[in-house]
């Protein structure tokens, strides 16, 4: 379940919507029923090469879960 309330305390996961990898954890995410905000990262586009997206995960691949200061890739 997507929360589009843009608190910086959720969880916000970067994820494409075509890929395998982020469907798992999307799925994950709701049948445990958390919350979380979606970040787009469009990978046709190459964003997950752009600047901000690689601090994240410097290999650029989605998905990304980020909780506070804790990153998982
Ligand atoms: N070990 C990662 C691998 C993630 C991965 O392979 N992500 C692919 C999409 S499913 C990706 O971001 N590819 C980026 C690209 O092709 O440039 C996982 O299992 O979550």
């Amino acid at each position: 379940m997507a929360s589009e309330s843009g608190d910086d305390q959720q969880l916000k996961l970067y994820s494409y919507w075509r890929s395998t990898c982020s469907f798992r954890v999307r799925i994950a995410l709701n049948l445990k029923g958390l919350k979380y905000e979606y970040k787009a990262v469009n990978l046709v586009k190459g964003e997950q090469f752009s600047p901000e997206f690689t601090k994240l995960n410097p290999i650029g691949y989605v998905p990304v879960l980020v909780d506070g200061d804790f990153v998982c890739c």
